[in-house]
């Protein structure tokens, strides 16, 4: 057997019942193969059973109080994946879906992206099956302060730096960072998403979103192609979603439809922004409620937006939402390019398809990279104790987005084909760290 296959199979045996993690680790595994049997020293250093199994995995209660006085218990978690190149670095997603096995797909893919940045940070992510939806701000409060005095013995500014991800931004950001404070008494960068006035960077709440938009220009102008007066479906109306739809727009195209886990709304004279954030940002609101102030929008709640015609698809939901047939539809409708802002929101089946299809489709790991990259900037200011300005961070997020795109494409051109992107960012990605750790020892 292969040594991929031999550590395949090892890895599929000792993490059974983790499909997602399993989904990650094959699409690593088998697009690296080029370069595993270019250099003996991979398999001689054990680089893939390594690179396979965290550093540690954290998993603790989180009891806290309901507003009915009711003692509720949560399961949360911290996986620490891999830090050769720098502290563990990754989001912290709350909801009901959160188990092993997605925050540790979640925290392998970290490793890759956080090295196509070129900043040093290492991969790790965490969470809880928390559901925020329908809490009131004392019971996030409550439960984010009982997540962190447990987290808090765990991490640390040159350890560990978590931040946000679904159900995670600035509220909750500000709690956690608050009861970390309290119990270290230090105040030090140790989460990013913080809050202007206490430590955070301009145009993090923005970075995922415009990276990503960024990032698949780069793209289309590779291929004579660009983002204006195109027509764009995006999915998710949550952070990401939401700043990847402005600077869409800033480019000149139309975003048509946007959606969340209760249906999605199709607006054919282009999404108007400002509705959407109010309902989201402000009210923490239902994207069914655009449909009833906007006269010219229609809501659906079955059937998902990948079914409306376009020419550029932006999936910035959640894991696994463009299935094989998803994928099939988009491809008869004559969509071009795909980039994905969510982790993993293609199946293998629906990569396959576009890449069959001669669909331009930038993985997740380079596409999303802008947020922990910019994250990566909130921790170089504070380190400096000093805050850039918007522009500055934005136009450092620019470059940072093109470098990863350029070391995606060369990495796709060297080893797969021109336009092979995932690939070209699993094997960039990839080099970095093996390196680290073949110079590091066991
Ligand atoms: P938010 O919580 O702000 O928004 C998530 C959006 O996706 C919401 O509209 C939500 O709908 C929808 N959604 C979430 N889960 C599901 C589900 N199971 N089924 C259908 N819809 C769902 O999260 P973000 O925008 O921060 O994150 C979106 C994606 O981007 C995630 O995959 C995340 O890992 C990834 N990402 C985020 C980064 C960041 O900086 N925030 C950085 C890189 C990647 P509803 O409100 O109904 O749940
Ligand atoms: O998936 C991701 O890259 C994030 N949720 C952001 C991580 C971070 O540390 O900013």
């Amino acid at each position: 057997m292969s040594y991929i296959q031999d550590v395949k199979s090892t890895v599929a045996a000792r993490n059974a019942g983790q499909p997602e993690f399993l989904q990650a680790v094959n699409e690593v595994l088998d697009t690296i193969r080029p370069v595993i049997e270019s250099d003996p020293a991979y398999e001689r250093n054990a680089i893939l059973e390594r690179i396979t199994e965290p550093d540690r995995q954290i998993i603790f209660r989180v009891p806290w109080t309901d507003d009915s006085g009711k003692m509720r218990v949560n399961r949360g978690f911290r996986v620490q994946f891999n830090n050769a190149i720098g502290p563990y670095k990754g989001g912290l997603r709350l909801h009901p879906s959160v188990n092993l096995s997605i925050i540790k797909f979640l925290g392998f893919e970290q490793i890759f992206k956080n090295s196509l940045t070129g900043l040093p940070i290492g991969g790790g992510k965490g969470g809880s099956d928390f559901d925020p939806k329908g809490k009131s701000d004392r019971e996030i409060r409550a439960f984010c302060q009982s997540f962190m005095t447990e987290l808090a013995r765990h991490i640390g500014a040159d350890t560990d730096v978590p931040a946000g991800d679904i159900g995670v931004g600035g509220r909750e950001i500000g709690f956690m960072y608050g009861q970390y404070k309290r119990i270290k008494n230090l105040y030090e960068g140790v989460l990013t998403g913080k809050g202007i006035a206490y430590g955070g960077s301009l145009a993090r709440t923005e970075a995922t979103g415009y990276g990503l938009v960024y990032i698949v220009e780069n793209m289309l102008n590779a291929h004579g192609k660009s983002f204006k007066g195109k027509t764009a479906v995006i999915s998710g109306s949550g952070n990401v979603a939401i700043y990847a739809c402005q600077k869409a727009q800033a480019l000149g195209a139309k975003v048509v439809a946007l959606s969340d886990s209760n249906g999605w709304i199709y607006d054919k004279n282009g999404i108007d922004l400002d509705v959407v954030r109010q309902i989201k940002e402000v009210e923490r609101g239902r994207i069914k409620e655009y449909a009833d102030r906007v006269k010219s929008a229609e809501y659906h709640d079955s059937g998902k937006v990948w079914q409306v015609k376009c020419d550029i698809a932006l999936p910035c939901a959640t894991q696994n939402e463009i299935s094989g047939d998803d994928a099939a539809l988009l491809i008869k409708n004559g969509v071009f390019a795909v980039g994905e802002g969510a982790n993993m929101p293609s199946t293998p089946e629906a990569i396959e398809a576009f890449q069959k299809a001669g669909v331009l489709f930038m993985p997740a790991k380079a596409a999303n990279a802008g947020g922990v990259s910019v994250s990566a900037l909130e921790m170089s200011q504070n380190s400096l104790r000093l805050g850039w300005t918007f522009e500055e961070v934005d136009e450092r997020l620019k470059g940072i987005m093109k470098g990863i795109f350029d070391k995606t494409s060369e990495a796709a051109q060297k080893y797969a084909t021109p336009t092979d992107y995932v690939s070209g960012a699993n094997i960039a990605g990839f080099v970095k760290v093996a390196e680290a750790m073949i110079a590091q020892g066991v």
